[in-house]
């Protein structure tokens, strides 16, 4: 894309100083976005398959992957992490392959920021 230099007459429209002010274009950088990873509750995935879940996929210390299975399992689901679209891909694709594996019900999904 073509950026043109903007021409602005500096001052207020009541009182133009006259002077003539090419500004540079603001460099538009844009941000990638940024993806949550959900983890689910459900009845039947034990809860030290997901805390190890948690240590392993997720990178959490085993007290922050207690207290985040603990979570998940009080409120229905907690946010694990926030990843870029490719990595929170692999995480879910991790967890829903290593749950179907040891046949438990776990669910995990991902919804943009
Ligand atoms: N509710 C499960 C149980 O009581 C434990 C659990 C926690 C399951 C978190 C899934 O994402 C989950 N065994």
């Amino acid at each position: 894309m073509q950026h043109e230099p903007r021409i602005s007459v500096s001052g207020s429209d009541s009182e133009n100083s006259g002077l003539i002010v090419a500004s540079k274009p603001k460099p538009k950088t844009k941000k990638p976005p940024l993806y949550k990873v959900l983890l689910l509750n459900d009845d039947y995935t034990p809860m030290e398959f997901v805390v190890e879940i948690l240590m392993s996929v997720f990178k959490m210390p085993e007290s922050a992957a207690y207290q985040t299975m603990m979570a998940v399992h009080n409120k229905g689901l907690a946010v694990v992490g926030i990843y870029s679209h490719q990595i929170a891909e692999t995480k879910v694709a991790q967890v829903m392959s290593y749950a179907k594996m040891h046949q438990h019900p776990l669910q995990c999904t991902m919804e943009k920021e």
